[in-house]
């Protein structure tokens, strides 16, 4: 296994090998396979261009000829950052058959985040639109490259201008034979979303997620018939694999990229495509909820609509099926591995209240007190898990791996769930120190050190608050230094560094110290609390 990534020890490899889990596939031979078996059936589309798996398979064979002339070798990191386009198909499938690893950002991503993946990564290239959703990933590159000087190659999916960067229509040559990838091998890597100072990396392997798609193919029903659209970003993991896009090009069906997920754009495509699946995260399953009356569409052929990412409240979960016409499934899931599904045919009870089983019976699920003892059924503890899709360690770092793994290889997620007495697991809370903004995760260390780094910030503590829409926000408590700092100008200091949007703090609060648990670190509780009560209008007390 390439360096610096975690091995599952040799009797759970051979356990989930005998037990058929792992099967040897890598994804190259996958795509190859299923050109051969669904050849002229659709495999992609996205706006006006239809690819066929035939045309895919032969497109990716002509790509990987590219990256292997640009001098792109087996194992080495490519971070992708495209949007919802077939580029990013064919270019992670070329990649995968190079053996080539991409490194999956967001889109929303900017240079600090950017610059730090190809920094840690050692990525050889970096490949990126040139311009999306009003933004020029052109300038954004070029400010990575002047900071990451390793990184040989900027490859952009339409016009570089005079970047002097490559043109992906450039890799497009005639096919060369590769040496085979071994499918224990890492084939890509996921970014976690994280509760430390910096993202982490997590290696996947062909077989591990092979297997995470095949498992999730038979849950959900998939087959060739199917019609998958993405409208969360692609490059996510439950657009890729839960089951997503992968998992449907696994099945034989047809993959639908949505430019972006609101009602005007996804329920046109709907109609058109006739659709069968598509997945959201719960902000945006409300939006489609309020505009399904109002919009004169046919989302008839609409049987599943999957929520995940972040907890979708019972009352919105009920009205999906009444209002939208559809079956819904809840989705937790982790890019680290472990996904829950409610199983179709599941009682609307179970659909509306909890947020699924584990997909495989090979994943061994643990709920733990805060004394790492195991909690009876029905109480509420601390989510670990292992099995054949969940990695053992995050990528080059064995420090934060000797935290967030028990030494017995189960992964601690962070996040606090009950199991009913059927085996489902309800997500209580969250025990990471970590924003989820509506299924967009915030890493508070991350945003704290960005805060940090300002010379008018004394100190500074992110926490979440309470919102209607997203779930939740972020909420910065700052302590000033002398001097005059205004909320303009920490957002503004903020986006200047480069970080992601949806990053950059909600609502900025001054406070003169910070409200102190007994062993006296930061009460992040407490400060939940006081912002809370602020938000209701309540009587805040001092602290
Ligand atoms: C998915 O993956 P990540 O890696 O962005 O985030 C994982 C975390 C979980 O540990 C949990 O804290 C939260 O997101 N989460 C949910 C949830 N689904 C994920 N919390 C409550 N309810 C849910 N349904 O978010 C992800 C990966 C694959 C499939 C689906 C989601």
């Amino acid at each position: 296994m390439l360096a610096n990534c975690k091995p599952w020890p040799e009797e759970f490899a051979s356990l989930y090998r005998e037990a058929g889990c792992w099967e040897g596939l890598s994804f190259g031979g996958m795509l190859r396979d299923r050109a051969a078996k669904y050849s002229d059936r659709t495999a992609v589309v996205s706006g006006d261009r239809r690819l066929t798996y035939r045309e895919l398979d032969a497109r990716v064979d002509r790509l990987a000829a590219g990256f292997r002339a640009l001098g792109i070798r087996p194992l080495e990191r490519v971070v992708v950052q495209l949007p919802n386009i077939g580029e990013f198909i064919e270019v992670v499938f070329a990649l995968f058959r190079l053996g080539a690893l991409p490194v999956f950002s967001l889109p929303l991503h900017r240079s600090s985040e950017i610059a730090y993946f190809c920094e840690f990564a050692e990525a050889a290239a970096y490949i990126i639109p040139d311009m999306h959703g009003g933004f020029d990933y052109r300038a954004l590159a070029a400010e990575v490259q002047s900071k990451v000087p390793g990184l040989r190659h900027v490859i952009v999916v339409g016009n570089p201008e005079s970047y002097g960067f490559t043109p992906l229509e450039a890799l497009d040559q005639e096919p060369v034979a590769h040496t085979k990838v071994d499918p224990a091998e890492v084939a890509f890597m996921q970014l976690s979303g994280g509760s430390t100072g910096l993202p982490k990396l997590i290696p996947r392997t062909h077989e591990d997620y092979m297997y995470s798609l095949r498992m999730s193919v038979e849950v959900c029903k998939l087959n060739e018939s199917s019609v998958y659209m993405a409208a969360l970003p692609v490059a996510h993991n439950f657009t890729m694999s839960s089951p997503g896009v992968l998992g449907t090009l696994y099945a034989g069906g047809t993959v639908v990229l949505a430019p972006n997920p609101s009602p005007d754009e996804a329920f046109a495509l709907i109609e058109k495509e006739r659709v069968t699946m598509t997945a959201l995260v719960p902000p945006l399953a409300l939006v489609w909820l309020e505009a399904a009356a109002s919009r004169n569409r046919d989302l008839s052929s609409l049987q599943v609509l999957q929520v995940g990412g972040a907890k979708f409240s019972a009352e919105a979960a009920r009205r999906v099926k009444p209002e939208l016409g559809c079956t819904l499934q809840q989705v937790f899931g982790m890019a680290e591995g472990l996904v829950n599904y409610t199983r179709l045919d599941d009682p609307e009870e179970v659909i509306v209240q909890t947020q699924g089983k584990p997909m495989s019976p090979y994943d061994e699920v643990r709920i733990w007190d805060e004394d790492d003892c195991e909690v009876v059924v029905g109480e509420e503890g601390h989510l670990l898990t292992r099995g054949p899709y969940t990695i053992r360690g995050y990528y080059q770092a064995e420090e934060h791996n000797a935290k967030a793994f028990t030494p017995d290889g189960f992964y601690r997620t962070g996040d606090v769930v009950r199991m009913t007495e059927e085996g489902y697991l309800v997500v209580e809370g969250r025990a990471k120190d970590q924003i989820n903004r509506g299924g967009d995760k915030v890493a508070a260390e991350e945003i704290e050190n960005h805060l940090l780094a300002h010379q008018g910030v004394h100190d500074a503590a992110i926490v979440s608050m309470p919102d209607d829409f997203l779930g939740e926000r972020s909420c910065a408590f700052v302590i000033r230094r002398e001097g005059q700092l205004t909320v303009p100008a920490i957002k503004a200091f903020l986006r200047e560094r480069g970080i992601a949007p949806y990053k950059i703090p909600d609502r900025i609060e001054f406070i003169e110290a910070f409200p102190k648990t007994s062993v006296g670190k930061v009460s992040k509780k407490a400060l939940r609390e006081l912002i809370a009560a602020k938000l209701s209008g309540a009587e805040v007390a001092r602290v």
